[in-house]
Order: C-alpha cells, then structure tokens, then sequence
C-alpha cells in the first residue's frame, strides 16, 4: 500500500495518486484489520481518485497504543530536538507545495488559486511558528514547567483538510505529545500524503498516526481510553456528541464548531473595498468555512448602492474547473453537503426571502451550488440563523450601530465577525461588543498562525493558533 507510483491524467500530473492507501499507523502504511475500504471521489468530476482502508476499532486501538510508546521517548526529547523535526516537515511541506495543492484541489474541489495561495502557505507557516515555540515552552506564560498531556485524538473536517491537520498537529507536537488523526471521508488523501512526509522527515515511528475512515472511528478515537486530549473541529451536532463522551474522565477537550458570521458595513466604508471583503468573506472555498460572513448587515442608507456593487462583482466571479488557475468558486465537497445547501437555499425562498444569482453555466458532473444572494431577509428565517456552509449570503439591513450588534449577536453561534468602516472609534466601540471570537476589521477571512482562533456559545471553546494554541496540548 501507499506512496507506489500510479501514472496520472495530464491534467494533474503533478501529483502521482496510488489506487490505494493504508492506514498510517506506527511508522508504516497497512491495511485495515478487517480489510474495509471506501472510495474518495474528485467533487469536481465525480471520478473516483483512490480507494482508502476504513480503520476499524482495533485499529484505532493499535494506533494509541503506537503513539502511547512513542510519547514516551518524544516527550522526553529537548524541545530543541523535537523542532527540528517540525522545521523540517514545514520544509518538505513548502518544497512539496505544488503537489499538495493539486492533490487537496482534485480531493476537496476547491481552486487551486486558494490551496496554492491560502491552504499550503499558511499549513508551511503554521509548522514554521510552531517549531519556533518548541524550545520556549517554560517561557509561554504557563508557568515553568508545563508538560505535554500525552496521546491527542483529532478529529477534523473536510473543508480545509490540511489547513485543520497543522492547525492540530503542529501545536500537539511542538508541546512534546504524540498524535492520532482522523481526516474526513471526503478528504482523506491530503492526511495521507503528510503521512509520508512525516517519514520522509524522519519522524520517529507513532508520533504521528493517520485513520481514514468514517464517524465510526471518529467515535471510536474520542471514546478511547488510552487518549489524552480530543481535538475536534466540525459540525456542532457532533460537537456536542463528543462533549458528552468526553464528560466524566479526564480528557482534555477543545471544539471548534460552527458559524454564522455577521459582516457588518457602515455608511462610511469604503465600497469597493467592502464588496470585495464581502465576496472573500462568504465565496472562499464556496462559503464552506466555519468563519464565513454568511450574513451581510448593511446600514439601510447605502444598501442599494452596496447590492448594486456586490451584484456586478458576483457576475464577474468564475464558477468551475478548481484546477484552472482562474476558476474563483470551485465545486461543493459532497453530494450530501450540495444537498444541504440546496435544502436550506430552498427554504429562503418558501419563507418569502428574494433569491439572486448571477448567469453562470455549471459544469454537467460534480457538485456545483452558483454563488448566491438572497434580500428581504428577516432574522426568523433558516437562512439567517442556521449554517448553510455553502456559496449563499443573507443579506439584513441595520440603522444604528446599535442594532447592528443586536443582530450580529442574535445567533446561537459566535464565531466571526466583521467591521467596515472608516472610523477606528466606532470599530473599537463595536468590536467590543461582538460575541464572537475573532472580529475583523475592514477585511475578512485572514488567518495568521500568530493569532488565536475560537469561538463563544455553541461556536465550541478553546482556542487555536499562536500562543494561546498551545495551552490546549499542555498541562498548565
Ligand atoms: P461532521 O459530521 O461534524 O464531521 C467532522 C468530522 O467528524 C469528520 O471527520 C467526521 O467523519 C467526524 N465524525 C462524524 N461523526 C462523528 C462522531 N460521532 N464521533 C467522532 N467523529 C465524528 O461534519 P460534516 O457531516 O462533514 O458536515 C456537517 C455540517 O457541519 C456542515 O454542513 C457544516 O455546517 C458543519 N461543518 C462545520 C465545520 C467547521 S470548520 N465548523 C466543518 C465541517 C462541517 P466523517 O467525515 O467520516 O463523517
């Protein structure tokens, strides 16, 4: 199984994709115990890109088991030592970028202008600050002498399939852990493919192990007895699932759930600026983001000539080929997520909201969701209050910046948010009283390994990134 070399169509020739892969467990690639497989599929073309083992519970258990005897010895390393090993993974990463980008595009559907530009810059970099803090812990703020929690089971979505990997690998290694994660099922290739840089960069065998499979092995990874501290990222009603196993032992837990993030524009903001922060905030990776400015709230006084604007820029977005280095809105990542999408779409229009969307021809196969607007939004509707993850902006109008913060907090999520205006008072006054985690101002969707990320009420709790990333993987 594994890395064996398997020639490639000429479109993505850059990256060689073997028919099957193993499960990555103490240092060698293998078959599931029972011999499972499942398919992942290309979601731009439906075609089936490799056949993957489907880890089963004794293989969930054989893969704490490896990374328990691993800690013993990678926790016990200099954190000098254990950087080197993360500095080079973020330089394979970096070397291997092209390959990676291609593969999470052909995997995910996403445009290679973001894996290349966005996901794999920003997965090198989070390896690169990581690696920085290895040597430094007893200088964190956690006192002098903060250890590592020992075995983390990881759980992690589809949408940035090797994004979320670093953000839970790098920060679980740097603190002296060893590490069990559970990719999606949609996306499992990327996972693999680190897989085997991690050998190419000499890891020590159970650092770090990968399961493919399905919820089930999720489960069966949270309900582990021989893991340490879970990590979850994904949907809240799972979220919530694994909040209840966890309950009563002495796991560690951090969940990073959902969003329904408020991008907010005053009467003074800059509108071209604005439209284009209002475009990158709910059309990146089709809107299929945790963080997403999935509800605009606009000062009535500028509303029609701010929709005028972002209607003109929507028609000018590309929807196709993720592949083409000119395609903006790739394909949705599953059948069952396009589903979704087009439910709660449907639900706007039967709850009386105006649909939009500009002329655009979708390709015949594939999962394809046009970017999508919708006006005379009020706040009961599904399509203000539920997530939707998926190419579609609800549109709400506010007078005062006192009602703009009443909206943007009527939410059962409090993720992101984000501020457009002129005045550096009003984003101050504003920001302050958002309930949300990470608040934007006159842009959207940046990301920067530096900073902490999380979010409040059933957005989930713990932080992620920078400093405050590594409390979560520490004994303080
Ligand atoms: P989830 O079901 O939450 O999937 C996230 C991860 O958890 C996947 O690896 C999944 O495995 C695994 N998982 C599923 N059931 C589990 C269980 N009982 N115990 C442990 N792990 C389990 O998300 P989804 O079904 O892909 O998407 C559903 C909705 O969640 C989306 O429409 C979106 O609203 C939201 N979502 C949010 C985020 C973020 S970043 N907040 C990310 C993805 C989705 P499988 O992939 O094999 O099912």
């Amino acid at each position: 199984m594994a890395f064996e070399y398997a020639p490639a169509p000429e479109s993505r020739a850059v990256v060689d994709i073997a028919p099957s892969y193993g499960l990555f467990i103490d240092g060698e690639f293998r078959e599931a115990s029972d011999g499972k497989v499942f398919k992942t599929v290309s979601p731009s073309t439906e075609e089936v890109l490799s056949e993957v083992a489907q880890a089963s519970a004794e293989d969930v258990d054989a893969a704490v088991k490896a990374a328990r005897k691993a800690f013993e010895k990678w926790s016990a390393l200099p954190g000098s030592e254990r950087a080197k090993y993360l500095f080079r993974i973020a330089r394979i990463i970096q070397e291997r970028s092209r390959e990676l980008a291609v593969l999470e595009t052909l995997d995910n559907g996403k445009p290679i202008k973001e894996t290349r530009d966005a996901d794999l810059p920003l997965v090198a970099a989070h390896f690169f600050y990581y690696a920085g803090w290895a040597d430094k812990l007893e200088h964190a703020g956690f006192g002098p002498n903060p250890k590592p929690l020992g075995v983390a089971g990881q759980v992690i979505p589809w949408n940035f399939p090797l994004l979320m990997l670093a953000w839970k690998i790098a920060p679980a290694l740097a603190a002296g852990n060893t590490v069990v994660l559970k990719p999606a099922e949609t996306t499992p290739l990327s996972a693999l493919f680190f897989a085997d840089i991690c050998r190419q960069a000499g890891l020590p065998k159970g650092v770090v192990n990968i399961l493919t499979g399905d919820g089930s092995t999720g489960a069966a990874l949270v309900g582990h007895e021989g893991v340490d501290k879970v990590a979850f990222t994904g949907s809240t009603a799972v979220g919530k699932q694994i909040a209840r196993t966890v309950a009563g032992t002495d796991k560690k837990l951090t969940l990073e759930l959902g969003g329904k993030g408020a991008n907010i524009v005053f009467d003074d903001a800059p509108i071209d600026q604005a439209v284009e922060g209002i475009v990158g905030g709910i059309f990146f990776n089709q809107g299929q983001v945790c963080c997403a400015g999935s509800r605009l709230l606009v000062q009535e006084s500028i509303q029609d000539e701010l929709l005028d604007a972002l209607k003109r820029r929507m028609s000018t977005l590309r929807v196709g080929d993720p592949l083409d280095k000119n395609t903006d809105v790739g394909a949705i990542n599953s059948a069952e997520q396009l589903a979704r999408i087009t439910e709660l779409a449907d639900s706007g229009v039967a709850e009386g909201a105006e649909r939009w969307a500009p002329a655009c021809e979708l390709p015949g196969n594939g999962y394809w969701f046009a970017p999508t607007l919708f006006t005379n939004v009020t706040q009961a509707h599904r399509i203000a209050r539920e997530e939707i993850f998926g190419p579609v902006l609800s549109v709400l109008s506010f007078r005062t910046p006192a009602e703009a913060v009443a909206k943007a907090n009527n939410s059962q999520y409090g993720l992101s948010a984000g501020i457009w205006t002129e005045k550096g008072s009003r984003m101050l006054a504003v920001a302050d009283k958002l309930r949300a985690g990470v608040v934007w101002a006159n842009t959207f969707n940046k990301f920067d390994p530096t900073s902490p990320f999380g979010g409040y009420k059933e957005s989930g709790f713990g932080r992620e990134g920078g400093r405050h990333g590594l409390e979560a993987y520490l004994d303080v």
